[in-house]
């Protein structure tokens, strides 16, 4: 008998097909909204699960569903992941890195670009049909090409956002991460390391792409947005919860911070209507990593890690590799 296994989200059909040739199917294909108790009622008896980022595992669902191994995320990003919990109650929690890094950059790169040259602001004035003469300021922005680009999160995103401003626009790259990067992969991006302070005071565009934890939540609050020049853009492409919403949203109405341009939010999908409520403000419903080709590496990666683990015992990308031991 095959393993059974549940797709908890609407995917490409071609990688159901793929899944179907391995496990026995349960798939959410009408792509209902399940609340954790509906979560678990449709995990028993499975073995895998394919989830995206918006459904969380958690101890009390490791508990509730006793026959699960493995659960693998369509996304690269895994805080819906109760990692610790996972390996103590040995599943195995796969990702899926590196087949978005690329279209995620070009999407963070032209979200800071819509932000500081006010792109979407100004569509928005046009189609209100209050267009009526060219004036010499009018959606007037913030330079991009030469100007300083700083990065907080330095992972593979995070380099291809600065090869793609050293690089492209000429921009004076300066990062703040964990860990400094190896000096051949900073010439390589271009990018000069810094500490978070100075990142916040010298950057007048500040990227934020990293991943979201304990540590990581509200890392830009009232008190960073107070450290960065008033005339700076905020691009937010990394998780809602890195930034404190309700701080930015006053920054940006109190003109302590030109704009924002964000495509994750505390909450999400609720938006804070104090940022809806702001003109100076890019909102996109977290799609950095959403073009059909990458889409379907991600989802054919998270069936690949399913299906090596559950079928050949080897995943490709897993995250707590410490359980394939046991
Ligand atoms: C996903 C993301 O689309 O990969 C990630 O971490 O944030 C996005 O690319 C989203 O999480 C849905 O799985």
């Amino acid at each position: 008998m095959k393993p059974s296994l549940l797709v908890a989200r609407a995917v490409f059909p071609e990688v159901l097909e793929k899944l179907t040739m391995h496990f026995e199917l349960t798939s959410n294909q009408d792509d209902t909204l399940w609340s954790s108790v509906e979560l678990i009622r449709q995990l028993q008896d499975k073995v895998g699960v394919f989830t995206t980022g918006s459904e969380r595992i958690d101890a009390a669902v490791l508990s509730a569903c006793p026959d699960l191994k493995i659960c693998a995320n369509m996304a690269v990003g895994f805080n819906n992941f109760d990692v610790v919990a996972m390996t103590a109650a040995g599943v195995l929690a796969t990702n899926a890195p590196d087949v978005l890094t690329e279209t995620t950059a070009d999407f963070g790169f032209g979200l800071l670009l819509a932000t500081a040259r006010r792109i979407t602001e100004s569509e928005h004035f046009l189609r209100a049909g209050r267009w009526h003469r060219w004036r010499y300021d009018m959606f007037a922005g913030a330079e991009v090409h030469g100007s300083t680009l700083g990065i907080l999160g330095m992972g593979r995103i995070g380099q291809g956002i600065a090869r793609r401003g050293a690089h492209g626009f000429g921009m004076q790259v300066i990062y703040h991460n964990r860990a400094r990067l190896d000096e051949a992969t900073e010439v390589a991006c271009g990018a000069h390391y810094v500490s978070k302070e100075e990142l916040l005071k010298r950057c007048d565009h500040l990227v934020l792409v990293l991943p979201y934890s304990a540590e990581s939540h509200h890392a830009i609050g009232a008190a960073e947005l107070a450290q960065m020049k008033p005339t700076a853009t905020l691009v937010n492409i990394a998780r809602g919860g890195i930034v404190d919403d309700v701080a930015l949203a006053a920054a940006l109405r109190q003109g302590r911070l030109a704009a924002a341009g964000l495509d994750v939010f505390e909450g999400e999908p609720t938006v804070h209507p104090d940022l809806v409520a702001l003109s100076n403000v890019v909102l996109t419903p977290h799609i950095a990593s959403a073009t059909i080709p990458t889409r379907r590496a991600m989802a054919n990666l998270a069936a690949d890690n399913l299906i090596g683990f559950l079928i050949h015992g080897q995943p490709l990308t897993p995250l707590n590799p410490q359980v394939l031991g046991r």
